[in-house]
């Protein structure tokens, strides 16, 4: 692809890295911007909210919302939660893990936070290079007696290695968990994520594909689990003044259930648009050197909610510079997620850190780009465009950064 004579920045010298111009873009562009479905739509369910003061404690759009996504995902509970990190602690508490659990170092640290505190110990394991999910063979190495679950995170909303996973659980008796937050509508030969596992949680907070504001879902086919994940969400109520377990308040409101059903009624619009962006960036980076477009699943389908560059030392731009660039022309990619948990306060304060080399390669060369309904294609294709230009000066893109 040749350099787009239309982008007003030609070379180094017009990057607003180096000089005063203004940024490429006037508005910045946010990896997580939220998607916003069709706002009358929204609006008109706000203001029944407000008319029918049922405002939270299961309401109906929160009933309705739980429906629709068990529909949508093929599930047979689903249930609204305040948030994923809630609907972790949740999961974690019904199957009653109690002690150490495997979980990888390449993922959000809320991931980690969510078991740390409710008092699990987390052993970090390494994810696969080329899938950035959890590496089947290091959770192997990594059994080991006193051992209370798995927890496997579908990363960018990739789907992991489930069944080779599912076989460890069960040989060892383990309970498989799965961290879902990316993951809403992927899908694994032809199933929708959230089968998985006894428990999968999704989280719809406002950097989501598809989001409530804040909120998450936690899914299950089993009926005891999902019984015991709606007592648990609000605090072991089973009738009016009558407790029966232990609980806590995870309850979704009903603003947030009118917000994620909105988007979730668009989300066949949403992931069509991330496919053209996909496609954009996809085609405009493909033949650069030392950087990789990180290709969709063999076996599965993603949501494209996340798109991710691996640029490697090869590269003549280094991830670093290219994001200090971007940054400067108010693209707002990201390095997520860097460091990786292990080397993250708290847990690089707790004894050795442990070798984890994927996880360190990734966290120091993985970069994402914006997409979501804020791009237009254009905006897309000056991305591509800035991206390129950085690549074909790195060496004094990274000469003048140093100097
Ligand atoms: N597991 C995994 C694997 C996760 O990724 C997450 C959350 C969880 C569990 C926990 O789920 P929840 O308990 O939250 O349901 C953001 C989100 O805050 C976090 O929820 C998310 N993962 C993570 C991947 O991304 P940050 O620290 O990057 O957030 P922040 O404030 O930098 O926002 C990202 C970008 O989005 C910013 O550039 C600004 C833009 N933005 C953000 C918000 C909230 C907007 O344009 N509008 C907005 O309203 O963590």
């Amino acid at each position: 692809m040749s350099t787009n004579l239309n982008l007003p920045k030609q070379d180094l010298a017009s990057l607003s890295l180096f000089s005063n111009t203004p940024p490429l873009f006037e508005n910045p562009l946010h990896v997580g911007r939220p998607n916003i479905g069709k706002r009358d739509a929204l609006l008109a369910r706000l203001s029944d909210v407000l008319d029918r003061r049922w405002l939270t404690n299961d309401g109906p759009l929160v009933r309705e919302l739980e429906s629709r996504c068990a529909e949508f995902i093929g599930v047979k509970h689903c249930v609204a939660v305040a948030n994923a990190t809630l609907g972790l602690q949740i999961a974690a508490r019904v199957l009653e893990v109690k002690g150490k659990v495997l979980v990888p170092a390449f993922t959000f640290i809320g991931t980690v936070h969510a078991l740390s505190w409710i008092g699990l110990e987390p052993v970090f394991c390494d994810v696969l290079a080329g899938e950035h999910t959890l590496d089947p063979e290091d959770v192997l190495r990594k059994i080991e007696p006193g051992l209370a679950a798995i927890l496997g995170v579908h990363l960018w909303g990739r789907p992991c290695r489930v069944e080779t996973l599912q076989k460890i659980a069960d040989t060892h008796s383990l309970p498989l968990i799965f961290d879902a937050a990316h993951a809403l509508g992927s899908s694994l030969n032809g199933k929708r994520v959230g089968h998985f596992g006894r428990v999968e949680v999704f989280s719809l907070h406002a950097t989501k594909i598809i989001n409530g504001l804040e909120g998450g879902l936690v899914t299950t086919n089993d009926d005891l689990i999902a019984e015991k994940i709606r007592l648990a969400r609000n605090y072991g109520f089973v009738g009016v003044d009558q407790v029966a377990s232990l609980g806590i308040n995870a309850k979704m409101n009903e603003f947030c259930a009118a917000m994620a059903l909105t988007n979730l009624e668009a989300y066949p619009e949403f992931q069509a648009h991330n496919t053209k962006i996909h496609d954009i960036y996809t085609e405009g980076l493909s033949d650069l050197e030392g950087i990789l477009v990180v290709p969709q699943p063999e076996e599965g389908l993603t949501n494209l909610h996340y798109f991710v560059l691996d640029i490697a030392e090869q590269s003549p731009v280094s991830r670093d510079n290219l994001y200090a660039a971007l940054w400067a022309e108010n693209v707002y990619a990201r390095r997520y997620f860097r460091p990786g948990c292990h080397r993250s306060p708290p847990y690089s304060e707790i004894g050795a850190v442990p070798d984890l080399p994927v996880t360190d390669a990734l966290s120091a060369r993985l970069l994402q780009l914006p997409t979501g309904q804020q791009m237009t294609e254009q905006s897309a294709r000056d991305v591509v465009q800035l991206v390129r230009l950085c690549h074909s000066r790195g060496q004094e893109l990274g000469a003048r950064l140093a100097g």
